[in-house]
């Protein structure tokens, strides 16, 4: 079998793998590796199938076919599949947003009866204020129907401007009123993108990358900040809370239960359901000792952000998570959902529960989310896992020991409290630090895993070489979970990984080196932070002013290339890694590594390794702070990304061992 090492930096996931091979499954790396040579063309997005002429391919050594039979040449084919590859990532993290709105506007309209309810009024009433809400002398509910249906409503904005975005810097929104990328409403802009896309309509690829930013923004600015906003409305602002990750979060004498996906409507309420008398006495009768719910990707996040439930792993671990044979029942809804997953977990017991009316699985079981009753369906889910549990074969069970403790929670609500405490709440004690050098600059790494690189080895290397340059880094998505199996997101974790300058802050104030702000729709709360530190003054008037940075270590999905491209369109030097498929053309990846610095701000580099990505960002935020004459930062002695891997996971090990329960 394969080198289990050349697939993942994680010990849990290098066990499974071998375990795979036992049971004589197949996984994602399997089916990558079936597909090699992946194809070439499609690598440098080259393949036009655009139209029904084709498909066309362009010759990239320039001996056959430099244009497609419409005429299309290679820029106008890599932009437009890149533009198309934008639509889709916006429309998945917007449609998100609609779908908790919705939320809010039932539990708006028909109260407690609907299953949900608001439970963080503070919030509510901000939010009231900024959407122009009346609020005075009306209730919680009358409230809520406003607001839910003014937000419905900016979704089909035709004009703009959209009112989340009005919290973006002056100086950056005429930015884009000058480009023409003032976002409006994200369905206007996502059907407008799709048709400058068609046969034989917009033939400026640059153009055509302006449109794709525009969308972009009217999703990071707009359907995703919304989603996070009115998630914190209905299941509460996150705090500061304590967890754990890795597979060994599975408990052998429980039923398990792996909530995966994305939306936290539904697993919200598993969290509770699962938490019912009468369901863990059915539990007991069944002879478990108890009702065990874990997360996966970016539905894991969401609950554990809220209610500090465990982690089961990241994108690479959903099915390596069903080989253990200890999960009873998965229950999915959208997005990075793989369809393998009802093969997978044939090799044991475990049920595949789809819930979404927006994503069937021909081969799982189906358990539509009532939205009168969504507490109904959530116990029904739980009923069928404690059914299925009675059915688990123990002699089969294999969980790895791996576990690792972690904070999360952070959000860009909280940081001012947890930086400075009670009596200087605020950000000024992080831009003191930043000003002084304690800090060299913030930088947000998010995204995805991939099998195109080991899992979780660019997101550790890129994470470990930032903070031992004193890189405050926060984390959002898959990303952020690579960083909790490893033990960055404990407090101790400043101590053995970040520089001296960190080290003192993260010491004083009691926070880990590496900040959990959530799922990958709380991007948002980035560009929140991003925003509050320009509004407290001091360190520049627009985003791209900052010492900020971000970066996708293991990008996979079309959602990380819409995040990627609403940051640089946000003034934001982004970091993205394996590159979109633009290699085939010059001019796309000029644009996007240069020339709209010029009109945003911000910028990709697309690193092939996280060597480059490291040094390329931390001589960006040199830069940026020459720019703002902060003080020059001590001499750390750069230790290359690459040559951090081997030490840190060998570290990580060893106290995720230590931890290990007893089997
Ligand atoms: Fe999906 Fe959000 Fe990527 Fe993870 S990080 S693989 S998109 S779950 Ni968003």
């Amino acid at each position: 079998m394969p080198n289990p090492q050349n697939r993942s930096a994680d010990p849990a996931a290098r066990e499974m793998l071998v375990r795979a091979a036992e049971l004589g499954a197949k996984t994602v790396w399997d089916r990558h590796d079936d597909l090699k040579p992946l194809c070439g063309f499609g690598e440098l997005g080259l393949c036009c199938d655009v139209c029904y002429m084709g498909p066309c391919r362009i010759d990239p050594f320039g001996e056959r076919a430099q244009v497609g039979a419409c005429g299309a040449d290679a820029h106008l084919i890599v932009a437009r599949n890149l533009a198309r590859a934008v639509a889709c990532g916006a429309a998945a993290h917007s449609d998100h947003g609609r779908e908790v709105v919705e939320v809010l506007r039932g539990a708006a309209e028909g109260g407690s009866a609907s299953g949900y309810a608001i439970s963080n009024l503070a919030k509510l009433m901000a939010l009231a204020a900024e959407w122009g809400v009346e609020s005075a002398n009306r209730s919680q509910r009358q409230v809520a129907a406003d607001l839910a249906a003014r937000m419905a409503s900016q979704f089909g904005s035709q004009e703009g401007p959209l009112i989340p975005a009005l919290r973006a810097p002056a100086d950056q929104r005429r930015r884009w009123e000058k480009m023409g990328i003032a976002p409006r409403g994200i369905d206007r802009e996502i059907v407008e993108l799709l048709h400058r896309t068609h046969h034989g309509v917009e033939s400026d690829p640059v153009a055509l990358l302006r449109a794709a930013m525009r969308a972009a923004l009217a999703d990071g600015w707009g359907g995703s900040m919304i989603a996070t906003d009115v998630q914190d409305v209905l299941f509460g602002g996150p705090q500061a809370i304590r967890s754990q990750a890795n597979l060994g979060v599975l408990e052998e004498r429980k039923v398990n239960i792996l909530v995966h996906g994305h939306e936290p409507v539904l697993s919200e309420m598993i969290v509770a359901a699962s938490r019912d008398q009468d369901l863990l006495a059915l539990a007991r009768q069944a002879g478990a000792e108890g009702v065990n719910i874990a997360g996966i990707c970016c539905t894991a996040n969401e609950i554990l952000m809220r209610q500090g439930m465990p982690v089961a792993g990241n994108y690479l671990h959903q099915e390596l998570a069903l080989l253990t044979g200890a999960v009873d029942l998965m229950v999915v809804d959208v997005q990075c959902v793989m369809p393998s997953l009802p093969q997978v977990a044939a090799c044991h017991h475990t049920k595949i529960v789809t819930t979404s009316s927006k994503a069937h699985m021909p081969a799982a079981e189906r358990m539509t989310l009532d939205p009168h009753d969504p507490k109904q369906t959530a116990r029904a889910i739980v009923k069928a896992a404690i059914e299925a549990f009675s059915r688990r074969d123990p002699a089969r069970v294999h969980i790895p020991r791996h576990k690792m403790d972690l904070v999360a929670g952070f959000t860009n609500e909280n940081l001012p409290h947890y930086l400075g405490g009670r009596f200087r709440a605020g950000y000024r004690p992080l831009i003191d630090a930043v000003a002084a050098g304690r800090i060299r600059g913030v930088v947000g790494v998010v995204g995805c895993n991939t099998p195109r690189v080991a899992q979780d080895s660019h997101h550790l290397a890129l994470v470990r070489a930032l903070l031992a340059q004193d890189v405050l880094v926060v984390q959002t998505g898959c990303s952020a979970i690579a960083s909790a199996k490893f033990g960055l997101l404990r407090p101790e974790a400043a101590l053995e990984y970040a520089g001296p300058g960190l080290q003192e802050v993260c010491a004083a104030v009691g926070i880990p080196p590496v900040l959990h702000v959530g799922s990958c729709v709380d991007n948002s709360r980035i560009l929140s932070v991003c925003v509050a530190l320009v509004a407290e003054g001091g360190m520049g008037a627009d985003l791209s002013e900052l010492p900020i940075a971000a970066a996708a270590p293991e990008a996979m999905s079309e959602k990380a290339i819409a995040i990627g491209l609403y940051a640089v369109a946000s003034g934001i030097f982004t970091a993205f890694t394996p590159a979109p498929r633009i290699a085939g053309s010059s001019v796309v990846r000029k644009y996007l590594e240069e020339d709209v610095e010029k009109e945003t701000g911000g910028k990709f580099l697309f690193a092939a390794d996280m060597d480059a990505a490291a040094k390329g960002i931390l001589a960006h935020l040199d830069a940026k702070r020459q720019a703002l004459k902060l003080a020059p930062r001590p001499l750390t002695t750069y230790i290359p990304a690459t040559g951090l891997k081997s030490l840190g996971c060998g570290q990580a090990q060893k106290h995720s061992q230590e931890r290990a329960p007893e089997a």
